[in-house]
């Protein structure tokens, strides 16, 4: 077990950098959320938790319950690894499901060396809090034959069907690609492998597709992976389609973020909503966040749906409008030069109407000499929208890449850019379907202003300051 050095909470805490509103342990790592649950009227969020410092080690699952899906209490540790067993190098990423009024949870159980993984089970007290592992343990031991060698073999996703209950597990074939690979069970304890449900080309999806999500929205069944080593770290991807006798018949797909968001799990709340969580990764070098003390945040909960397009939609939970306070609205008149902020904690809708000029966008701006900035536009002629991100000379180990991707407007569309800054972190969807994650940690948390990109082409800019969770 590795130990980190520690570092107060309070210096912690005081970090600008850490959010307001989106969900962060009070410290150390966190990455992939695991389990959420609608569970007797609360969500409940585990996730991937290193109790023991601030890089990825010592996985456990860390759990947090809400009532209203923005304020958050962490409780307790749920689950930690069994010296001696197969999860004794960490609990690894998984699901939670009502089996008739009992909580059970489905986890990757890892070796020290992460290459021996299998399947576990483990049932929950009502309040989610304790969790007991289940004597049948690894319930899913090996990987079916016809996969051939692989030690890649994890993150279950299990769901119910009227003939009984269904998992799928990420994987990979040998010199094909990555592979999601599905199970079926009448009890939850003993499982057996059907066939691969969907198989990736190296080439175009990565080495492995690591948490898939399978469940039907609307009319369609939607695949989500997590295609592991695309852009150098991992990008997600959703397919939609079919499914019938136990195959998925992909009919489109697309990217559902290409940044740092990864590894998003959904559940379907009481309201029947589809609700997406997802981990969003760290910019910065491995020793500054590590000094840091907390590393990894939880983007705001999602709301899936699909269009006539069957394109994947994505608005943030409607609870995020609980939060706001102080709203300003602009307009092509009124949003000329820039518009000061008293906060790095700030949800914005800008709508534009698509003319002759290149760009449209917003640039946050967050030093008064305007040296350190992320940009955030729609690149017309090339359909693109783009994040670049400046620093100060002196603030060096970030990101700076140009993160982009391709959003192609309807005709007569406008653009619409919902952004969620918070701290470090920067969520861009435009029209609700194209996302792209970022993490951008300026010098300075007073001097935020926002400078609107072609502003004779606004028609209308609103900014509300977030309230604080905390
Ligand atoms: N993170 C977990 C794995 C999963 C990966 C380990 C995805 O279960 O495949 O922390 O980020």
């Amino acid at each position: 077990m590795t130990t980190n050095k520690p570092i107060h909470l309070t210096t912690i805490q005081n970090d600008f950098h850490r959010p307001h509103y989106h969900y962060v342990p009070q410290s150390n790592w966190m990455n992939d959320p695991n389990g959420v649950i609608h569970w007797n009227g609360r969500y409940h969020l585990f996730y991937q938790y290193n109790p023991y410092g601030a890089d990825h080690a010592n996985m456990h699952w860390g759990h947090a319950v809400s009532d209203n899906l923005t304020h958050w209490e962490e409780l307790p540790i749920a689950l930690t690894p069994t010296p001696n067993t197969a999860d004794r190098g960490g609990i690894f990423s998984g699901c939670i499901v009502d089996d008739n009024g009992i909580p059970k949870a489905f986890y990757t159980g890892v070796n020290e060396a992460y290459d021996v993984q299998t399947q576990f089970l483990a049932i929950g007290s009502n309040d989610l809090v304790t969790w007991e592992k289940s004597a049948d343990n690894p319930i899913i031991p090996l990987l079916p034959n016809e996969v051939g060698q692989t030690n890649d073999f994890r993150d279950p996703f299990v769901w119910q069907a009227d003939d009984g209950w269904y998992m799928a597990v990420g994987s990979r074939i040998d010199g094909v690609g990555g592979a999601i690979l599905l199970y079926r069970s009448d009890d939850l304890t003993n499982w057996t492998y059907l066939n691969p449900l969907w198989v990736g080309e190296s080439a175009r999806h990565g080495y492995m597709a690591e948490c898939p999500n399978f469940f039907k929205l609307g009319d369609k069944w939607v695949l989500i992976i997590s295609a592991h080593l695309v852009l150098d770290t991992g990008t997600v991807l959703y397919y939609v389609g079919d499914f019938k006798d136990n195959r998925f018949i992909p009919e489109s797909d697309g990217v559902l973020d290409s940044g740092y968001y990864y590894a998003p799990l959904t559940h379907l709340d009481d309201k029947g909503r589809r609700i997406m969580w997802a981990w969003v990764r760290e910019g910065r070098d491995q020793d500054h966040f590590v000094n840091a003390g907390w590393a990894g945040i939880q983007a705001f909960p999602r709301v899936l749906s699909l269009d006539s397009q069957n394109r994947l939609c994505m608005t943030p939970a409607e609870e995020i409008t609980t939060l706001h306070t102080n709203h300003q609205h602009y307009t092509a008149e009124t949003a000329t030069s820039p518009l000061a902020q008293s906060s790095l904690s700030l949800d914005i809708q800008a709508t534009f109407n698509i003319e002759q000029a290149n760009r449209y966008g917003l640039d946050i701006i967050c030093s008064t000499d305007g040296s350190e900035r992320i940009t955030i536009y729609y690149d017309r002629l090339t359909e693109t929208v783009r994040i670049e991100r400046k620093y100060d000379d002196g603030n060096t180990g970030h990101d700076t890449y140009t993160q982009g991707l391709i959003h192609t407007l309807d005709a007569d569309e406008t653009l619409d850019l919902r952004i969620l800054l918070d701290g470090s972190i920067i969520e861009v969807i435009a029209n609700q379907r194209t996302s792209i994650t970022s993490r951008f940690y300026p010098t300075r948390a007073d001097e935020t202003q926002l400078a609107v990109i072609n502003s004779t082409s606004l028609l209308s800019l609103d900014v509300w300051n977030m309230e604080s969770i905390w």
